[in-house]
């Protein structure tokens, strides 16, 4: 039998993905394929990928992978790094698993400087399920369950999370916030949030924004709109601290 050929990059480049077109998911994630290319960690890296659409992943990548209850990669992924020191864990997961259900997990990692990569889509609603209220639902944004608008006075405002991991992260720290209409800039946060785990610095956390067309109802060019105009003007990009930068 002809043993089939294994592609130079470490992501399946030929494998059909099951995102719906204009998704942002599969931006984010070939991003991450194209740093840990360059970085030249395929043997080293384990993936774990949460439920919600990013468990559409799940085999997406030629490589070890695992896939966690909803919100719980984060501590998967802590377990596996500190069984295997010389692994590289990363994570990865919506806004909902990362902000909600397993917002306790994020915080207590970051607050203990834990040394995994967690990368999050943010695409402002809870997307597998429907498209309902995410913690980052901005303000008068519709939804499934706000048909009316998100009212910050009674659901809050929307969650910002690099702030917060950047607040609550010792020294060694990575944090940065991309967008996948910036595709250069975001794989490089990714990079170097991979890079922060190889040298053992501290935790690293990147979230991206990220489309949505069908749970948002909105066409390519309405889609695209949304997220610079709307999602880029309330959730500010770039990176909120680094080691790789003296003044931090
Ligand atoms: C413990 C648990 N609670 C609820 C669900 C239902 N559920 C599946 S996906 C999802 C929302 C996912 O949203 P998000 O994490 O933002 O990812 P997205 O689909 O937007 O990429 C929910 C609530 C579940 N699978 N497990
Ligand atoms: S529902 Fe939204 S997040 Fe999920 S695959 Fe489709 S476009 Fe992407």
């Amino acid at each position: 039998m002809v043993q089939p050929v294994m592609p130079k990059t470490w992501y399946r480049p030929t494998k059909p993905h099951k995102f719906c077109p204009g998704c942002g998911h599969p931006l984010i994630l070939k991003a991450l394929g194209e740093a840990a290319d360059e970085l030249g960690i395929q043997n080293q890296l384990i993936y774990g990928c949460d439920i919600g659409c990013s468990l559409l992943s799940w085999d997406f990548f030629a490589m070890d992978s695992t896939q966690t209850h909803h919100g719980r990669t984060t501590p998967v992924m802590v377990g596996m790094k500190r069984a295997r020191p010389e692994l590289i864990c990363v994570g990865y997961m919506g806004d909902g698993g990362g902000y909600s259900i397993g917002s306790q997990h994020l915080v207590n990692s970051a607050i203990r400087n834990e040394k995994i990569t967690l990368i999050l889509a943010n695409n402002t609603n809870y997307a597998m399920t429907g498209g309902q209220l995410a913690p980052t639902t901005l303000p008068g944004q519709k939804t499934e369950t706000t048909p009316l608008g998100r009212d910050p006075e009674s659901t809050g405002y929307p969650v910002m999370g690099p702030e917060m991991i950047s607040a609550i992260t010792g020294a060694g720290a990575y944090v940065a916030r991309g967008t996948v209409s910036k595709y250069r800039q975001l794989k490089g946060f990714i990079k170097r949030a991979l890079q922060n785990q190889m040298e053992g610095n501290g935790f690293s956390f990147v979230e991206a924004l990220s489309t949505c067309p069908t749970n948002w109802g909105t066409n390519a060019k309405q889609t695209w709109n949304w997220l610079e105009d709307n999602m880029q003007a309330y959730f500010p990009t770039g990176e909120l601290k680094s080691p790789f930068r003296k003044e931090d």
